[in-house]
């Protein structure tokens, strides 16, 4: 079963973020048994060359979704043909916009995808299977990371073709005043909202943390696609840590 059924079917998927331009960390990251990568295309120094570098690297051991920078169709499109399993779409505020992502994931006549002979058509060679399957295989997560997606969350989950609503913690606590607070009761309050309108339709849910703990009150919510640190933050805070226990 691909990581999209699995994500349909709400299991519970750990995975971490990727952020440097580096095959070897991509290649590291994913042989400790990740489900899935968080490669972070919005923040993340990287060239479209770089994400299609580390998916060789990635070599299908973990699913490998690209957030992308803009939800763009151009941009979406460069994303999927390099072979990335599915998109993250940052800061998606309306139905509008959501129906928009859903269409830049799609070919016709279910969306607008442009057709391409790269990477993820196995540069032409499995173009046939390709088409048939892509529109139901690539995983559509957009975020809610902004008090305006908070209060047209109701409509934003009734666009079809959402398979993951990811909050974005530190966007939306931005968003109300609250930069960084992620714990703030009324921006845990906008995250339940958020967290209510996903289960009545039965949408996977999924939360950023930057560490195993900050994310273990959202795993016990039922939350199912879990992103926990980041590969900067591993290489700091093992390289700390070390200098630390030398210095005693
Ligand atoms: C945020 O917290 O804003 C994020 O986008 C995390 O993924
Ligand atoms: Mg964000």
């Amino acid at each position: 079963m691909n990581f999209t059924q699995r994500l349909r079917q709400n299991d519970l998927l750990f995975g971490t973020m990727l952020t440097l331009p580096s095959p070897e960390i991509a290649e590291m990251i994913s042989s400790c048994g990740y489900d899935w990568l968080f490669m972070d295309g919005e923040h993340g120094n990287l060239s479209t060359l770089d994400w299609q570098r580390m998916l060789q690297a990635v070599a299908g051991r973990s699913a490998a979704i690209i957030r992308v920078a803009t939800n763009s169709e151009r941009e979406i499109k460069k994303i999927l043909d390099i072979g990335a399993d599915g998109i993250i779409a940052p800061q998606v505020n309306t139905a509008d916009e959501a129906r928009h992502v859903v269409a830049c994931c799609k070919y016709p006549p279910q969306g607008i995808r442009g057709v391409g002979l790269a990477r993820a058509q196995g540069y032409g060679r499995n173009f046939t299977d390709y088409m048939k399957t892509a529109n139901v295989s690539i995983a559509v997560i957009i975020q809610a990371e902004h008090i305006d997606a908070v209060n047209n969350i109701d409509e934003i989950v009734e666009v079809d073709g959402i398979d993951a609503v990811f909050i974005g913690p530190y966007d939306l606590s931005a968003s109300m005043g609250l930069m960084g607070q992620v714990d703030h009761p009324e921006v845990m309050e906008a995250i339940d909202r958020v967290g209510r309108a996903c289960q009545r339709r039965d949408i996977s849910l999924g939360y950023f943390g930057t560490t195993a703990e900050s994310v273990q009150d959202y795993v016990s919510k039922g939350y199912h696609l879990i992103c926990a640190g980041t590969d900067a933050g591993f290489v700091v805070g093992g390289a700390q840590e070390t200098l630390e226990k030398l210095r005693g």
